[in-house]
């Protein structure tokens, strides 16, 4: 998702709150443990990628980190993976080959380790949509210095995940499949081998367009000497897939936008993930979203697992917000998808 629309959203708030509806089972009130047969549940963690105009940024003002307390809550519901979206520009800046800022790198470091030392999984994530300083990054060997500089933060913390960046969009797909493949290069050259890498593709890395319009089918071909690839897909509910309104198409939406993806994974023997999704707090969206849910959980020789968007200290009344204890959904959808964590 883009960081203008989130705004946009943020002010269209939704309140109606929804009760269960489907087949799903019955939710039950969680402690720590899961119910679902996911590998990984999650929640991206926003805060770090803010501001993102204003380079680098105070911490503070244009920026923040995630909240232990939430993380804890969010473990406590269930949730063991934890996405955080932070800016490549403001880790090292001015050239990709640079060095890494100790304030931010630190920031980062305590917040990963934080998640990682209760046991759950954290998502390293680049919020760039391909780009570096705005524009469409051309320098594959650079992006892979980028990466590697990065990687070796964490090289020996198993528990963190790699994802080589945030929805590409507009951008070449020979590019796309190269600055991936530049990516998990970088990561293993780092002596990060024990890792997942979570890879994405054009047209935000949508699942609905992977096998039509994006194209993305050429990322079949990424290799990896560890063979931890999982692919990383996003997909929101609403008419134009961007995850702005609180409506979804239909209550059947989420399982019919996912199922190409789903049977192109089947067929390329490969893992995927819904690195994002979300949907309002109303009974359409939910029964959409159990629906996906139900569905991924019959493929789990494929689908590996979902994050929800967004929490994070920041958001306010975001028609997505997850935070505890008063976000829009964690009041409102939530308590619908226990089951699915
Ligand atoms: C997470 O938040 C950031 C905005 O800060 C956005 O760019 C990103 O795409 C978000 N993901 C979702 C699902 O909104
Ligand atoms: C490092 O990051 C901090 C904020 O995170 C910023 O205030 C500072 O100017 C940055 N330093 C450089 C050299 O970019």
């Amino acid at each position: 998702m883009r960081f203008l629309d989130v705004l946009v959203g943020a002010a269209a708030m939704g309140s109606a709150l929804a009760a269960p509806t489907g087949d799903a089972p019955t939710p039950t009130t969680k402690t720590s443990k899961r119910a679902s047969k996911f590998q990984f549940d999650g929640v991206n963690q926003s805060g770090a990628e803010f501001g993102n105009k204003d380079l680098p940024g105070q911490l503070g003002k244009h920026y923040t980190w995630p909240v232990h307390s939430s993380i804890d809550t969010l473990m406590g519901k269930g949730f063991n993976t934890f996405r955080i979206p932070f800016m490549m520009e403001r880790l090292i800046p001015t050239k990709l080959t640079g060095t890494v800022n100790t304030t931010y790198s630190q920031g980062l470091t305590e917040i990963v380790n934080y998640i990682t030392g209760k046991g759950g999984y954290a998502i390293v994530d680049p919020h760039n949509f391909g780009r570096y300083y705005d524009k469409v990054i051309t320098d594959v060997d650079g992006f892979k210095a980028w990466w590697t500089t990065t990687a070796k933060l964490f090289a020996s913390n198993s528990k963190v995940m790699w994802d080589t960046n945030n929805e590409y969009h507009d951008m070449d797909q020979t590019l796309v499949k190269n600055l991936n493949q530049a990516a998990i290069d970088g990561i293993r050259a780092a002596g990060a081998t024990s890792q997942y890498i979570l890879v994405e593709g054009n047209s935000y890395s949508g699942a609905w367009t992977w096998t039509t319009t994006s194209g993305n089918t050429n990322l079949a071909a990424l290799k990896d000497p560890q063979d931890k690839i999982i692919y990383e897909m996003h997909q929101y509910l609403d008419s134009d897939g961007s995850g702005t309104s609180v409506n979804c198409v239909s209550s059947t939406i989420g399982q019919e936008r996912i199922q190409a993806a789903t049977a192109w994974l089947k067929a390329n023997g490969k893992k995927g993930i819904i690195g994002e999704t979300a949907g309002g707090a109303n009974a359409q969206c939910i029964s959409a979203l159990t629906g996906m849910l139900s569905y991924m959980a019959a493929n789990t020789d494929v689908w590996t697992g979902w994050l929800w968007w967004g929490g994070g200290p920041w958001w306010g009344d975001y028609i997505y917000g997850i935070e505890p204890p008063s976000g829009t959904a964690y009041k409102g959808v939530l308590p619908s998808l226990l089951p699915y964590i």
